[in-house]
């Protein structure tokens, strides 16, 4: 007969769990805290091309951060046997329900309803989103059985990571690249918030899939199949970013982004990076180096946000990378 346990913190299960969930909660935030209609002006000033890769960009965030919320880290916790790592994801989980919703927050106070209709249904016809959700769903579904071998498990974590530390980049260059010019700031406070959510994410996820990847019967063939899913997915967020950020100039860009958080994604999974990454523009490196906000893995909140305590700010090494590795 199957013997339930509780989860008992006062035992450590590993040496991080406990430190992870601390600063989850320590990064605690939700969207109505954030006042985005303090950019209606700015908004008003952007070009109509602007305008439009703004909203589709965060439309294809808000589908992502629902995929992870409603299948990701559900599926994955399921797999995942100490309770306390389950805790942490079940956190992230409902964060997850947060950022999706966050979304919507800034579309209400910048679009009408029509437009937000449009974008809508734009994210449920764009091929390139499509192709995004359901190559890494398809890792998700494996999941949802019982019994499943480590590789399986393996690249479920890997999918969780591309999708955390990869895949949102190419939205979030767009906001970031504003706010580093001084425009939607506001609602650059809670992509900010995000960002430092996903930064977290991933590192943990990664850890997970590091852990199980130790005990992969063919690692090496296992790791060929991380790679070939990456390079099918940077090959969509090349095609992704053309689409929407050709009318305002910004492709080579972007796509230079693209490519520095991907080797950040093999960097968490605990691989070298495979990139070759010049130069990441830098107004989108200080869109999130400002004075008032932190985005990295140890960061508190927000100087913005009146329960802070305690803030480290941003250096400039949290972003310096070894761009001499490539392949
Ligand atoms: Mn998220
Ligand atoms: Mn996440």
């Amino acid at each position: 007969m199957k013997q339930y346990k509780a989860v008992n913190w006062n035992e450590p299960e590993n040496d991080y769990a406990l430190m992870f969930w601390e600063q989850n909660i320590k990064q605690f935030w939700i969207d109505t805290e954030y006042i985005p209609s303090k950019d209606i002006d700015s908004w008003k000033s952007l070009s109509p091309e602007m305008r439009e890769c703004y909203k589709k960009a965060l439309g294809g965030l808000t589908l992502l951060d629902t995929l992870q919320s409603n299948t990701g880290m559900p599926k994955i916790m399921d797999h995942i046997d100490s309770l306390q790592n389950k805790s942490v994801l079940a956190y992230m989980c409902m964060m997850e329900a947060i950022h999706a919703k966050s979304y919507s927050t800034i579309f209400t106070t910048v679009a009408t309803s029509r437009d937000i209709e449009d974008i809508f249904n734009w994210v449920q016809q764009n091929k390139y989103l499509q192709f995004k959700a359901s190559t890494i769903d398809k890792y998700y579904r494996r999941l949802a059985d019982t019994d499943i071998s480590k590789e399986d498990l393996f690249m479920g974590l890997c999918a969780s990571v591309l999708l955390e530390s990869f895949l949102f980049y190419s939205g979030f260059f767009i906001p970031l690249w504003l706010c580093g010019q001084g425009h939607m700031v506001a609602s650059a406070d809670i992509i900010k918030k995000i960002i430092a959510d996903e930064s977290i994410h991933g590192v943990f996820v990664g850890l997970l899939a590091q852990d199980v990847y130790k005990k992969l019967p063919n690692p090496e063939a296992s790791k060929e199949k991380l790679v070939n899913l990456m390079n099918e997915l940077y090959e969509n967020e090349l095609k992704y970013t053309e689409e929407i950020y050709t009318d305002v100039g910004l492709t080579a860009e972007v796509k230079e982004y693209v490519r520095y958080n991907a080797n950040k994604a093999l960097m968490n999974m605990g691989f070298e990076p495979i990139f070759k990454v010049k130069r990441v523009n830098p107004i989108v490196l200080n869109g999130l180096n400002v004075e008032t906000t932190q985005h990295d893995f140890f960061s508190k909140k927000s100087t913005n946000y009146e329960k802070a305590t305690e803030i480290v700010h941003l250096r400039d090494e949290d972003f310096v990378m070894d761009t001499s590795i490539a392949v």
